[in-house]
């Protein structure tokens, strides 16, 4: 069975543009609910960890320079089928070949400079979520705490 909650970043360069609440809403308009929220800034060390999936990759140190360039905003989202239709969503990891009305089509200004991050599974949309987020910090639709993501 397909999760219901995934995890995004709005990158530095999106905050940095001022694209957050547009952002934002494009996410709210495509049905998905905000169920943990918060504005942060990572260090070094913490960049490292998140993108360690990615340390073989030439573009890691780049990235990493990149993603602790300023303050990111960071969520988890709830919707039915969420990883998936949130990756529609934001369109490729290329903003050149990402589909009209994506949302890194709208807002992304190069590969690296892609104005968003969306989880590429369930089990990643889990731990990405975990890596910002507390228990007591991720909400169900009633108010409630988020027992088990996905
Ligand atoms: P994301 O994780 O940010 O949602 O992006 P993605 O799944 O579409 O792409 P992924 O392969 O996971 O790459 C992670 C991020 O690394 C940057 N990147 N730069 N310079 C390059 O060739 C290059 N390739 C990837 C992008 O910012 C990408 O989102
Ligand atoms: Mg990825």
């Amino acid at each position: 069975m397909k999760g219901n909650y995934t995890f995004t970043i709005i990158k530095p360069c999106a905050v940095q543009s001022g694209h957050i609440g547009a952002i934002l809403g494009d996410i709210a308009d495509a049905g998905f609910r905000v169920a943990a929220l918060k504005f942060v800034r990572l260090n070094k060390k913490e960049a490292q960890e998140f993108y360690k999936i990615h340390e073989e990759r030439p573009f890691y140190g780049e990235l990493v320079d990149f993603m602790t360039s300023g303050p990111i905003v960071v969520a988890v989202l709830e919707k039915e089928g969420a990883v998936e239709g949130f990756r529609s969503l934001i369109g490729s990891t290329n903003p050149k070949e990402a589909a009209p009305d994506t949302i890194r089509a709208k807002y992304a200004e190069s590969i690296g400079r892609n104005a968003i991050h969306g989880s590429d599974s369930d089990d990643n949309a889990k731990i990405e979520a975990s890596f910002f987020f507390s228990r007591n910090e991720i909400f169900n639709s009633e108010g409630g705490f988020v027992e088990n993501l996905n």
